[in-house]
């Protein structure tokens, strides 16, 4: 089983889309090992993102992720990574495709609903970054037998 790291970002809660994108999480089959709501600090935003540091987008990013709460999220499942960027979609909500979340709730790249880990290595650091180890929930779901074979 992989763990990924997902985050409804301020335009999905003010939106209120958090319960929207976890509904779309359960009923695909993943599980939620961890969850909270919190409003990012400027120096945790700039850690996260430091992958585009450099990049001109880089401090309207850090101020859209900073503007006000998120809820931060850690997912199991198999092939946990790949499966949540597959229900996200693109980055840019205009080329996403309708069923995923970016396809069907957002319209500029700059206020794309949701952050989902792009591979095993960013998940594991973003988890650290969000979660201490205690705050991971390790439990059995009912129904496993009938999501995995
Ligand atoms: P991802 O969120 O799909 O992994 P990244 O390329 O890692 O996409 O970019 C991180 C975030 O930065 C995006 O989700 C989006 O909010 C923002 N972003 C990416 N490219 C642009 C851009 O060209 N203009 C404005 N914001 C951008
Ligand atoms: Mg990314």
């Amino acid at each position: 089983m992989e763990r990924t790291f997902v985050m409804i970002k301020p335009d999905g809660v003010q939106r209120g889309l958090v319960g929207e994108v976890i509904s779309r999480i359960e009923k695909k089959g993943l599980k939620i090992v961890a969850m909270k709501m919190l409003w990012i600090e400027e120096d945790l935003a700039r850690e996260h993102y430091t992958e585009h540091s450099e990049k001109p987008f880089f401090q309207a990013l850090v101020d859209y992720i900073t503007s006000g709460p998120v809820v931060a999220m850690v997912v199991e499942g198999k092939e946990a990574v790949k499966v949540v960027r597959t229900l996200v979609g693109a980055t840019n909500p205009v080329e996403a495709l309708p069923g995923t979340i970016r396809g069907d709730f957002g319209m500029d790249i700059g206020r794309n609903v949701v952050h989902a880990s792009d591979s095993l290595e960013s998940a594991e650091r973003e988890i650290s970054l969000f979660f201490s180890a205690d705050e991971i929930v390790e439990y059995s779901k009912s129904g496993e037998e009938w999501l995995y074979e």
